[in-house]
């Protein structure tokens, strides 16, 4: 029922809802017929809905590798987040998973519901992963070599320093970003970019989703991990779980607010990464997470909510993105609207107001050099605001259902 309520307040997302519908329906239809690749496709689907959807419209050979490179990453993520492995277990997996990828008959069991199948049946991904090119394994070995190194190292340090946090997502999601771009680079459609534009993809989505998950995080059961760092929140309270008490909701926000104006600072490396993507398909597969996560940002800034329960961009908001997002106009629309979200949100009291306010004006400045925002209207404010004339057609459409019921039951009677 909540979700006919959003659709009736935003009538424009019930479109993009349908066709994203239909996409992921054909998408879990295509489930290859061996039983390997079959296990590795719709257990992506089940481990992650969003990246999936994006990841299924690769080209095929890219597409398996990305595939097995996700899986591959997840199941080492699923060792990483297992509190109850004893550490000195845990290390030596972390470190040694990269080997393990080639050995069909290993498997380790950990994690819960979907990920539990994923570890029990890991031999169905080494299996597909001893089928990819020579290109792909060295690459997707390499990378989980030193992200598993950089977890292990993780496990018995805290996050203390913004340096730290930076150095903990590059490991997490960074080296994702280094990972597929040399994917890209092997499948012959994109050129090498430098590494540091590549690690800052990954850090803008790593740190948007620390930022949204606090709670989650915090509220872990048996034992909870936070990647906050320190040097950011100890200048709001003397322990991080104090953020989610109501008497401490004012530092709580502006505690927010400095971890958001640091997100921001990797947008501009990631507008110059995807201004450099020529195909189509890895254009989109990269720039639609990259505007949920802005999206996002705008919507946890100055949000006490973030403390109190889950800040999610609405399910048909995401439909329009995943729907409208094409070429680079379309990402600095984007990217412009959403900061143009975040800006009034600004209080001129938080500690870090002329920060975030210049970084917003930089992110702005940066969709403005490219020249083409006057070209479009906004796209996703614009239609925010107006009931469109779909929402005109779908009104006919309905009238005319319960007028034919109507009169199809009178001449009945
Ligand atoms: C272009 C397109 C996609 C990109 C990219 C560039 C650069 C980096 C990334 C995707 C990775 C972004 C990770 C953000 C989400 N964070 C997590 O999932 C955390 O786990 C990190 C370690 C495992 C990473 C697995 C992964 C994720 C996305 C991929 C991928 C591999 C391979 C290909 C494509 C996308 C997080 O997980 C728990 C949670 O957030 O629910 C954690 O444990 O911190
Ligand atoms: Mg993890």
């Amino acid at each position: 029922m909540g979700s006919l309520a959003a659709v009736l307040r935003h009538p424009d997302d019930l479109y993009p809802l349908l066709k994203l519908k239909m996409a992921s329906r054909q998408a879990e239809k295509q489930i290859p017929p061996e039983p390997h690749w079959a296990f590795c496709y719709s257990m992506l689907h089940k481990v992650s809905r969003s990246f999936a959807l994006v990841i299924q419209q690769l080209g095929t050979d890219l597409r398996n590798a990305v595939c097995i490179f996700y899986l591959v990453l997840r199941a080492l993520d699923t060792v990483e987040d297992d509190t109850s492995i004893p550490t000195d277990v845990k290390v030596p997996i972390l470190i040694a998973f990269h080997r393990h990828v080639y050995d069909r008959e290993w498997h380790f069991s950990c994690g819960t519901k979907e990920y539990k199948v994923l570890m029990d049946q890991f031999h169905h991904v080494s299996t597909a992963f001893l089928e990819l090119g020579k290109g792909y394994q060295d690459a997707i070995e390499d990378i989980t070599k030193r992200m598993g190194a950089g977890m292990a190292k993780f496990i018995c340090k805290e996050v203390e320093s913004i340096d730290d946090y930076d150095e903990y997502c590059y490991y997490v999601a960074g080296l994702v970003g280094l990972g597929l771009s040399k994917l890209f680079y092997a499948s012959g459609t994109e050129d090498l970019v430098p590494d540091s534009l590549s690690n800052s993809m990954g850090l803008f989505l790593q740190k948007t989703n620390i930022i949204r998950d606090y709670l989650e995080d915090i509220n872990e059961i048996p034992k909870c991990r936070m990647f906050w760092p320190r040097e950011i929140w100890s200048k709001y309270v003397n322990k991080l779980e104090d953020l989610k008490y109501e008497e401490n909701s004012d530092k709580a926000v502006q505690c927010l607010n400095d971890m958001v104006t640091n997100a921001l600072m990797h947008v501009e490396d990631c507008l110059k990464y995807m201004s450099a993507l020529r195909d189509h398909a890895i254009f989109r597969f990269c720039a639609i997470p990259q505007i949920m996560a802005i999206g996002t940002l705008a919507l946890c800034y100055n949000n006490i909510e973030v403390f109190r329960g889950v800040v999610k961009m609405r399910r048909g908001l995401t439909a329009k993105v995943i729907d409208r997002t094409n070429n680079m106009t379309d990402v600095y629309l984007a990217f412009y609207d959403f900061s143009n979200i975040l800006k009034p949100k600004i209080n001129k009291n938080d500690p870090n107001a002329t920060k975030t306010l210049s970084r917003v004006e930089a992110i702005q400045k940066a969709c403005m050099d490219s020249g083409v925002l006057n070209k479009r209207k906004s796209y996703i404010i614009q239609s925010e605001l107006r009931y469109s004339s779909t929402m005109i057609v779908i009104f006919f459409i309905i009238l005319a259902i319960i007028f034919s019921y109507l009169s199809s039951t009178r001449a009945s009677k």
